[in-house]
């Protein structure tokens, strides 16, 4: 071949190699920031479609959510099997659940032994933090730029970075002057922490600090837990399942799995068709009792089909649970404190609970109300409330997370235009099916914001997939670039809006509508936070989407 033939060849082939999906030049096809349950199985999907992928995870083993809240009594409030992963029935075969609902060393072990079994780990670069995620126009491509100064490039970037994981801490003075130890319960360390013998404070009551509370409160010395708002919490009525009946369960997979796809939020409780009025009172009682004494969100998920929705019923189902409390409680003064009076039954995340109520019939517990007494400072010795001070070994912060934006807001991610997407989003957080924002191509997010709430591995594994085909769409047809039109983003943002309108949820302040004390600017609702809607209603959005061609997304 002459030299200038070949000079032409090679132009030719850089053009024809840029022009496709596929960039050698790139390090990566997708790269996916997390390993945790979704990140996990996105890799999975993108290893089986022949994409080149990896994990950049910042911790040093896989499980996201279930790798960093070690805390004690960390446990799922979902039923473990029907929390798994379900797209492989060989790993259905394989896993033994030892309970119905599992505590955090065994999810992790699961997580792990998924990865192993998968041979994901080869994939995964753990210690490795993104702190900037910028696109490049030219190159048609995202560039992370990693806490180590190191970066990393790849046509495609998929976030897998849960929901709640940017934990939060109480804005208070003198927080970092505590003289003993402290911990929060979603950066929990590996090696083991004793409670034997110490004064522990606890601050917060939501799901994480109502499960470490009725699991230390044995074994510590002393346990003064600082409420401002107490929450509804419901029996969780855990037991453990032996051979036989994991037998059953695994016989079931399918059907149950059916269930999950029915049911409102993925979980196996089907709401009841019946009104709670439609009833006598005496049906009511009964049918309350039996969900009481039912496993896991079965009173929350499973109950009439207005009780979420409907003032006058949920204040009945509410009258119910306040009295179930009172029976618990030996102080009636500390049963009313526990006794939520701001909110209905369900209208916050339900912490789910066993003989949480019957601790505070301890004699080494104490429930301090900070609405009576706020927490004015934390000291060297303990924490300050208006009434004086609390002297403790140990501060157990419970305080919760930066739900959803928090995990990306770490992340300086920015556009084609070069914007921000934390600024971007504190203005107007909207998204096309919560998997992409305009002006940020070839950003995929799974679970993003205006993503489904609800039994979350059954919504991931939806959504890893739906990406998966809409990747292969992209490759398949050697497109590019990919990004929501406008239109589309406002039709899905109308959707959401529309979603969000009779649950009585939206109407209360929590992390489910946007809400954060601790983090400045998260002060006001954000109505379609979270997709309001039914597993069915989102899933069946997006299959059009797929289904029509993805229309509404631009691709070059
Ligand atoms: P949550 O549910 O957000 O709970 C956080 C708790 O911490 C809640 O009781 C808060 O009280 C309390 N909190 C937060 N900041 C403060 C300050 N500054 N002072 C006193 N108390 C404070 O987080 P979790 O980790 O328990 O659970 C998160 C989710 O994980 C849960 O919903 C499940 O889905 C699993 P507040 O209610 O705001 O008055």
């Amino acid at each position: 071949m002459e030299k200038a033939q070949l000079r032409i060849w090679v132009s030719l082939m850089s053009t024809r190699t840029s022009e496709s999906f596929i960039d050698s030049n790139l390090d990566y096809d997708v790269v996916v920031i997390g390993a945790g349950i979704s990140g996990l199985y996105q890799l999975y999907c993108l290893r089986e479609a022949g994409f080149r992928a990896c994990i950049l995870e910042r911790g040093t083993g896989v499980g996201g959510t279930w790798y960093w809240n070690r805390y004690p009594g960390a446990r799922f409030d979902s039923e473990s099997y029907s929390y798994a992963y379900s797209f492989s029935e060989e790993l259905l075969e394989e896993w033994n659940w030892s309970e119905h609902f599992a505590s955090q060393p065994e999810i992790l072990r699961y997580l792990e032994y998924v990865a192993d079994k998968f041979n994901l780990f080869k994939d995964i670069r753990f210690s490795c933090e993104v702190t900037k995620a910028q696109y490049m126009e030219e190159e048609t491509c995202w560039q992370l730029i990693l806490a180590n100064g190191s970066t990393v490039s790849a046509r495609i970037l998929i976030t897998a970075l849960g929901i709640l994981s940017e934990p939060t801490f109480p804005n208070i003075e003198g927080i970092n002057s505590f003289s003993g130890e402290s911990f929060h319960t979603g950066l929990w360390p590996k090696t083991p922490v004793t409670f034997e013998g110490k004064n522990v404070a606890v601050i917060g009551t939501g799901a994480s600090g109502v499960q470490t509370i009725q699991e230390i409160a044995h074994e510590v010395r002393n346990l003064t837990v600082f409420q401002r708002r107490p929450n509804w919490c419901a029996p969780l009525n855990n037991s453990d399942i032996d051979v036989d009946e994991m037998n059953e369960i695994k016989a079931n997979y399918k059907d149950m799995f059916a269930i999950c796809s029915e049911s409102h939020g993925g979980f196996i409780w089907t709401v009841d068709p019946r009104g709670t009025f439609e009833v006598t009172a005496a049906e009511r009682v009964s049918f309350w009792e039996y969900l009481y004494a039912s496993r896991g969100m079965s009173i929350w998920q499973g109950n009439f089909k207005d009780v979420l929705s409907d003032p006058v019923a949920n204040k009945e189902l509410s009258d119910f649970m306040a009295n179930k409390i009172r029976q618990r409680i030996h102080d009636p003064e500390v049963a009313e404190l526990l006794i939520p009076k701001d909110h209905g039954f369900g209208t916050r995340r339900v912490p789910l609970e066993t003989k949480y109520y019957e601790t505070y019939n301890q004699p080494n517990v104490d429930l301090i109300d900070l609405n009576r007494s706020p927490i004015r400072a934390i000291s060297p010795k303990g924490v300050i409330t208006s009434e004086g001070e609390y002297k403790v070994d140990t501060i157990i912060y419970a305080t919760g997370f930066n739900a959803i934006t928090g995990s990306f807001d770490r992340i300086d991610i920015r556009g084609a235009s070069g914007q921000a997407l934390k600024e971007e989003w504190s203005s107007h957080l909207e998204t096309f099916l919560s998997v992409q924002v305009p002006d940020y191509p070839n950003l995929l997010m799974i679970n993003g914001p205006q993503g489904l709430g609800g039994n979350h591995p059954r919504n991931i594994e939806y959504s890893v997939e739906w990406v998966t085909s809409l990747l292969e769409h992209m490759k398949s047809r050697n497109l590019r670039r990919v990004e929501p039109s406008i239109s589309a983003v406002q039709t899905w943002s109308e959707h959401v809006r529309a979603k969000s309108g009779s649950a009585l949820a939206n109407k209360i302040d929590s992390w489910m509508t946007g809400i954060n004390t601790n983090v400045p600017g998260k002060d006001k609702r954000v109505v379609g936070f979270r997709y309001g809607g039914s597993v069915q209603s989102y899933r069946l959005f997006c299959d059009s989407v797929a289904k029509g061609g993805y229309k509404e997304m631009i691709f070059s």
